[in-house]
């Protein structure tokens, strides 16, 4: 991976606060490509066996305890100091998780046919923009797995709907139909898509017969609660591993009760979970 100088981190930092996102090309080598697929294999097989479902968005998260070296993705300096910049205060993780489009034919149904007060990964916001001149609280970064295009499900976007006094009347969430400046983002198997998740964004329509494979990490400033509570879930054995990026990005001592999201989880069968 190459170190971007901090003029372009600012560069990037600068894209991402104006129009909501960038693209930061090559950050994984081929190797952690196949380990992170192969981790969101393990874990997409698992899924379907516990619950086939007709919704061809599908998150599995806490991908790292599919595979352990999937923790890699934390070390990247580049992802970490852009983060540190928007937000100007510690940072820590929001989630980890396998982000897969399923082709509609094959495991779903069309995504224009769900129903849209599903969970069907439409058109939303994830959170509330903030006050412009505010620093970031969350920032999602999608490291593409294959070459992602409009035939398999690249992210729609609607640059610039990150920043407050551009909104009018707020549109409602996951309402079928378009907006007439959004752009949809290709990128190549490497490339890691930075959105900031106070945008309107979607998950693209998967048209061809293999998933659309995307490793998404979120961050958020420590002090925020995480989606899950990854100190618990890491479990003893994962932690004596950790380096010091990880084991930074997974500490709880910030006091606050994480897990956002209580909802069951996929883990691997054997997988201990360390109460405290
Ligand atoms: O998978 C995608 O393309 C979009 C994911 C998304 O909407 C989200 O993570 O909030």
């Amino acid at each position: 991976m190459h170190l971007l100088s901090d003029s372009e981190i600012e560069r990037h930092a600068y894209c991402v606060a104006q129009s909501g996102y960038t693209l930061l090309d090559q950050q994984i080598s081929q190797d952690d490509i196949a380990v992170y697929r192969s981790a969101s294999e393990k874990a997409l097989a698992a899924r379907l066996r516990r619950n086939p479902s007709s919704n061809p968005a599908c998150a599995i998260d806490c991908l790292y305890t599919w595979d352990a070296r999937v923790l890699r993705i934390l070390e990247n300096k580049n992802l970490t100091r852009l983060a540190r910049v928007l937000m100007k205060r510690e940072i820590k993780l929001f989630n980890l998780t396998a982000q897969i489009a399923l082709p509609e034919g094959e495991y779903g149904t069309d995504k224009s046919k769900l129903d849209y007060e599903a969970d069907g990964d439409f058109w939303h916001r994830d959170f509330p923009p903030g006050e412009s001149d505010a620093p970031l609280n969350y920032l999602w970064c999608f490291t593409c797995l294959i070459d992602v295009g409009p035939e398999n499900g690249a992210t729609w976007l609607v640059p610039g709907t990150n920043r407050r006094q551009h909104y009018l009347s707020e549109p409602e969430h996951n309402v079928p139909g378009t907006f007439p400046s959004a752009i949809q983002i290709e990128s190549k198997a490497g490339d890691v898509l930075v959105i900031d998740p106070t945008m309107w964004h979607e998950m693209g329509h998967n048209y061809t017969n293999d998933p659309r494979w995307i490793l998404f990490l979120g961050y958020c400033a420590k002090g925020l609660r995480s989606q899950r509570n990854h100190w618990q879930i890491s479990g003893d054995c994962l932690r004596q591993d950790f380096g010091e990026t990880a084991h930074a990005l997974f500490h709880p001592t910030d006091g606050h009760d994480d897990g956002t999201n209580n909802g069951p989880l996929c883990l691997p069968d054997d997988w201990q979970v360390t109460l405290e």
